[in-house]
């Protein structure tokens, strides 16, 4: 074949890609304008931009449904084991974008829609987020799926179906107020209802001694609650596969109670829906405080009870044999929440399926794994004896002879110290009789994972010290990722065209690919095109900051961004400090050339988090006076973005010159804002602390700004106590801040507002705000001298997006399949 021949098949093939394409679009518009009129009942004169989203999305869906079936056929056919992740949390955002995406889509429905004078850009703004998650372990939930999906790891997610997720944050006068969300409001074209596919979970009750004497029991519950399934099909990259989020809804038996109804009493003839539905009522409001709510107990045992009957069905189904049941199951616990499974899954094999005790146990034990997020004693889980005796007294037995076994185990092998006993006993006898989740899911599992190397190495020292003396070898880590055909191909389509454009699209399928960009880092051109896609994703920033707030800022400027939950550990507090600082430094030095620069902040806190609340007030009391400051003269805006979510942070992230990532170290299991922003080419302003370390590691010191204590020196200092008096003494600019504050300059309305916090931070400073200040403002003063030189800071930025491709959820993914799951990976990729 000669060249030319060569190169007219080409030719002639793309001909047919564009024929093809064509047709293509034809038949989306065809498919598009027949779901508006069969499921809107509106023509196109008459529908509205949610009757499009409708349509469209319906459209999108019938692709994936195809693809869907074929998956679960191929999973079944192959027999091979079936992974279920367990997550009282979905934190998944929009999804119309994420489809066509995957799909190969977008252009061809852009181009469909545009010739029906519809903007694509219009009804990606429509779709409402299914906040179903508090923060980053709800969306690590969801990148998880979707690179379950990309990998082909026949996965079901489970995980419960919320009227109301993640409440919407309103700011009234700097105030945080919280409101229902309603994503549900006007239906949701992704999911599948299947009213046939429900289960009874019982509560409370009493539970009688089978005749035999062995461990069985019967629990005769006095409440039973459906279980309803709603399924969304989730598609890979590519659309590789496509696996299932089951959702469940709670609903009573009877709809209502018609005896009740016809004497008069409506309401009392609705309580037992009420009660009922209740459990799917409302996300758990908080990431912090341990809710100590009956409800909460009920969520949790309702999806794990739901989920556990739901997949035994389909193992017996398929395999016709419970003792088979870990060669082809593995079930992922994401945190506690869903450990009680583990004594459920004990009553399952033994009351019901008529298992020995023993081999129930190892059966147990090789299905289930457990992640660990939180190192924080607050966020421990533990439910009080009493409570667990009466919502679910056949668990609390079972949980009590787990117990017995366990602690015999140890004692018979020459473990006598009552110290080390009590430590690892399932139950807590310190404060009221406890029961302890974490020991549980760790006992319950064949593996215990942290989520960065630093929390998983302090797990070993802190909360699970004793565990994992005596089993060495359960607890692994497993750095966490972000998928990034969310947080890069969508939310950055104009980094991604010119990434692609200049080292070939091999990236799209190997993360790692990226490092050819290495190459281009310091090319001229190069630096150009990248600070050019920048400039237009700030300058669409900057335009939702007007929209939503009427305050203009400059996208020239450095955009300083700290998004994430409002925490005291996430350190919120220690960049207002700073900010207040600069103020300070811009008023005192008026011919000084300062940084122009924008802190960008954003977050929600818990509904009952106080101290939290009175930071965002902070946020605002501070913006105020510095926005309105002449004398400022533009060269430092404060913002506060309301109501930060999944679609907010795919506007922010790309925009983002600085990342902040300060919390106080030894507190963040492993951060992935951290990651999403490196991605898009920010630059990090981070302590060592979660993921941050293994940020640096890759990215290279001189790329991203390290500063503060360790959390080794964390240790030490707060063993030293953490009395701040003296490091504020030493600290001229800080004593300024904290003075300013304290006396009320921020808050003319209330000069008292602040005192106490002041005071805290003076006496009992348990989240080292003052003790990083210094190196703090030091890492933000070198930030400064970086930006000037703009090829520096380009350098970096282009580095920092070359050397991440590690912390793709696809590579976390495929080390969960291989060190814990034991199931197979497969990549799809275009060629
Ligand atoms: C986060 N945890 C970690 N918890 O804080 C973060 N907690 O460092 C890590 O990157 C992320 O998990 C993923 O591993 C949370 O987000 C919660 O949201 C939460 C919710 C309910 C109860 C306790």
């Amino acid at each position: 074949e000669t060249k030319s021949q060569a190169e007219l098949r080409v030719h002639a093939a793309e001909g047919d890609e564009r024929e093809n394409a064509q047709e293509r679009i034809v038949e989306l518009r065809e498919q598009i304008l027949a779901h508006l009129i069969s499921k809107t009942g509106r023509d196109r004169s008459s529908a509205s931009t949610r009757d499009w989203f409708l349509a469209t999305a319906l459209t999108v869906r019938d692709r994936i449904v195809e693809r869907w079936i074929d998956s679960k056929q191929e999973s079944f056919d192959q027999g091979q084991r079936r992974v279920y992740y367990l997550s009282l949390e979905f934190l998944i955002g929009r999804l119309l974008m994420d489809s066509l995406n995957n799909l190969g889509l977008t252009a061809s429905v852009r181009e469909a829609l545009s010739g029906l004078d519809v903007d694509l850009e219009e009804l990606r703004e429509i779709e409402p987020d299914a906040a179903l998650g508090n923060g980053g372990l709800g969306r690590l939930a969801a990148c998880f799926m979707e690179s379950m999906a990309t990998l082909s790891v026949a996965a079901y997610g489970y995980g419960i179906r919320y009227d109301h997720g993640l409440f919407r944050q309103a700011i009234k006068d700097g105030w945080q107020h919280e409101y229902p969300e309603d994503w549900l409001a006007f239906g949701n074209p992704w999911e599948f209802p299947r009213p046939e596919i429900e289960y009874e979970i019982g509560f409370g009750g009493s539970v009688e001694a089978k005749a035999d004497g062995r461990a069985a029991q019967i629990w005769k519950p006095n409440e039973i609650v459906e279980a309803v399934a709603y399924d969304t099909p989730v598609a890979g990259w590519r659309g590789a596969s496509v696996n299932t989020l089951r959702l469940w809804r709670s609903r009573a038996p009877d709809p209502l109670r018609l005896d009740v109804f016809n004497a008069g009493d409506y309401v009392a003839a609705q309580a037992d829906q009420v009660r009922a539905e209740s459990i799917s009522k409302v996300l758990y409001p908080s990431d912090s405080t341990p809710a100590g709510l009956e409800l909460r107990l009920r969520q949790e045992y309702f999806f794990a009870a739901a989920s556990l009957k739901d997949l035994i069905r389909r193992h017996l189904a398929q395999h016709g044999d419970i003792t088979t049941l870990a060669e082809k199951n593995a079930i992922q616990l994401n945190d506690t929440h869903p450990a009680i499974a583990i004594a459920e899954m004990m009553r399952l094999l033994v009351d019901v399926y008529a298992l020995e005790w023993d081999e129930a146990w190892r059966i147990t034990q090789q299905t289930f794994s457990y992640t660990n997020h939180t190192l924080l004693p607050e966020a421990l889980e533990s439910w009080a004896v009493p409570l667990m005796e009466r919502l679910l007294p056949r668990h609390m037995q079972i949980i009590y002879l787990i117990n017995a076994l366990h602690l015999d185990r140890l004692r018979s092998a020459g473990h006598h110290d009552w110290g080390l006993l009590s430590s690892v006993s399932l139950i807590d006898e310190h404060s009221g009789r406890r029961v302890r989740m974490g020991t549980l899911a760790f006992l319950g599992s064949h593996k215990v994972n942290g989520v960065s190397q630093l929390h998983t190495d302090l797990m070993k020292e802190t909360v699970f010290r004793d565990l994992h003396s005596l089993y060495p070898d359960r607890i692994v880590n497993k750095t966490n990722g972000i998928t990034f055909r969310r947080w890069l191909f969508e939310a950055n389509p104009g980094l991604t065209r010119l990434i692609s454009e200049t080292i070939g699209p091999a990236f799209l399928d190997d993360p790692e690919a990226l490092r050819k960009l290495e190459a281009v880092a310091a090319d001229k051109e190069f630096q150009a095109r990248a600070m050019s896609v920048k400039q237009k994703n700030k300058e669409a920033l900057a335009k939702i900051i007007t929209d939503r707030l009427l305050i203009k800022v400059d996208p020239d400027a450095l955009f300083d961004v700290h998004v994430k939950r409002i925490h005291e550990y996430k350190r919120q507090l220690l960049n207002v400090l700073e900010t207040i600082a600069c103020y300070n430094d811009i008023r005192a030095h008026p011919t000084k050339d300062f940084v122009p620069r924008v802190k960008i902040f954003a977050g929600k806190a818990a509904a009952s988090y106080h101290q939290a609340k009175l930071i965002i007030k902070m946020i605002h009391d501070v913006g105020r006076v510095i926005n309105n400051d002449p004398s400022v003269r533009g060269l430092l805006k404060v913002v506060f973005l309301p109501n930060f979510c999944v679609s907010l942070a795919e506007r922010i992230i790309p925009a983002s010159d600085l990342s902040e990532q300060i919390s106080t170290a030894g507190m963040e299991a492993s951060g992935t804002g951290n990651m999403k922003f490196a991605l898009n080419g920010a630059l990090t302003i981070g302590t060592l602390d979660g993921a941050n370390v293994e940020l640096r590691e890759r990215v290279g010191d001189e790329n991203i700004f390290i500063f503060g204590l360790t959390a080794e020196e964390v240790q030490n200092h707060r063993a030293q106590g953490i009395d701040a008096r003296a490091t504020i003494a030493g600290s001229p600019v800080l004593k300024d801040v904290l003075d300013s504050l304290a006396s009320g300059v921020f808050s003319h309305d209330d000069r008292d507002r602040y005192k106490q916090l002041v005071d805290i931070l003076t006496y009992h400073d348990h989240f080292m705000v003052t003790a990083d200040f210094d190196a703090y403002c030091e890492a933000q003063r070198l930030a400064d001298i970086r930006w000037r030189d703009r090829k520096s800071w380009w350098r970096s930025s282009i580095l920092n997006t070359a050397r991440v491709g590690w912390f793709s959820s696809d590579r976390t993914i495929a080390e969960y399949a291989e060190d814990i799951w034991r199931v197979p990976v497969r990549t799809v990729s275009k060629s």
